[in-house]
């Protein structure tokens, strides 16, 4: 089958990995993976996008597994010396190698190539299996509205402060006029199966389907679309998604999640819900919402855990 993902960073990259090997094993084609591009920002002059990066290096195999972020192995010399020009964030950490891949997307930026391009040109270092694009070309970084009425880049946010700062709203400024990148809509609308990812529903799918015409595509594709719930017996797996949820006003359950995205049938745009094992007991409440509920392990604790949930997935999507 064709198949698209959507996706953001760690969520989004082990579920990429697992969803790279159960089309390999069919002999299917490489699937493409819609990347989120809010959580990106400038800093030190240099263009970050922790998801995108976060996908590629994991697909390479040269992630940091233990971190969750950044090159395995990586130093920090250049970051000690930013550290003592008082340049940056002191609280926010760029890896040597890391800071390799941002000078090259930063220079091939500045020499007026797109995201897309650049995500192209980075796509060739390593065989990927599978076909990145950015969400949209447009900067459209999230900020996060706090309840005493300031603001602050989303990694401000979670990086320093931990996410304890009680958000009162996520924004992507400019994303109103911002369009899906090139490609994008396209590999929706040819897709058999659109997969998204247990990725945060919130900063991570929420930007994807903020950019005008993706959730459109997204409810009149022919294809069918699946969901795999990023909630586990009624908590994240990691992260803060939970108080993402909380800020705006969407419950930290499987039925939650399902019924924030919506049934396609009702204007949504979930044709089923992967639901893990833990949380059975929503099946019901789920399909109330008119979305097909289907219980999996979905813990994605190596490779061939995370395949097998995706041949849940991609069964789902035949019934
Ligand atoms: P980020 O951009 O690095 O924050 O990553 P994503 O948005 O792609 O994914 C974060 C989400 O992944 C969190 O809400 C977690 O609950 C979810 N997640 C992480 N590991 C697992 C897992 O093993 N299974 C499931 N179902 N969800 C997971
Ligand atoms: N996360 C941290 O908690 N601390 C850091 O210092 C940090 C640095 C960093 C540098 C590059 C990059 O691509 C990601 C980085 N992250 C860091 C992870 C990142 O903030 C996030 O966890 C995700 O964006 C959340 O979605
Ligand atoms: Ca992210």
């Amino acid at each position: 089958p064709r198949v698209v993902v959507l996706a953001g960073g760690v969520g989004g990259s082990k579920f990429t990995l697992g969803v790279r090997a159960a089309l390999a094993r069919s002999g299917a084609p490489e699937a493409t993976v819609i990347v989120n591009t809010g959580d990106d920002l400038w800093l030190s002059g240099v263009r970050l996008q922790p998801d995108v990066d976060s996908i590629v290096y994991a697909l390479a195999g040269v992630n940091d597994t233990v971190r969750g972020w950044g090159r395995a192995d990586d130093s920090e010399r250049v970051n000690a010396e930013l550290q003592q020009w008082d340049a940056g964030w002191p609280w926010f950490t760029l890896g040597d190698l890391d800071l390799g891949t941002h000078l090259a997307r930063t220079g091939w930026l500045r020499e007026g190539l797109t995201p897309t391009q650049v995500l192209e040109r980075m796509s060739r270092r390593w065989p990927l299996g599978a076909r990145l694009l950015p969400m949209t070309d447009a900067e459209v970084d999230t900020q996060v509205a706090l309840r005493d009425g300031t603001s602050m880049h989303f990694q401000e946010w979670w990086t320093r402060h931990r996410a304890a700062l009680e958000p009162e709203r996520f924004d992507n400024p400019g994303i109103d006029v911002a369009t899906a990148a090139p490609g994008v809509r396209e590999a929706i609308a040819a897709a058999d199966v659109v997969l998204i990812a247990p990725s945060n529903p919130v900063v991570s799918i929420g930007p994807i389907l903020a950019v005008p015409g993706i959730r459109d595509v997204l409810r009149s594709a022919p294809g069918r679309v699946v969901g795999i719930s990023p909630i586990i017996g009624g908590r994240v797996v990691r992260g803060m998604a939970d108080v993402c949820l909380t800020a705006i006003g969407v419950q930290t359950s499987s039925t939650g999640v399902a019924q924030h995205y919506g049934a396609r049938s009702g204007g949504g745009i979930l044709d089923s819900w992967l639901i893990a094992e833990e949380d059975a007991a929503h099946a019901g409440s789920i399909e109330a919402l008119g979305v097909t509920p289907v219980v999996a392990p979905l813990w994605m604790s190596d490779v061939d855990a995370t395949a097998a949930m995706a041949d849940a997935a991609l069964a789902a999507a035949r019934n």
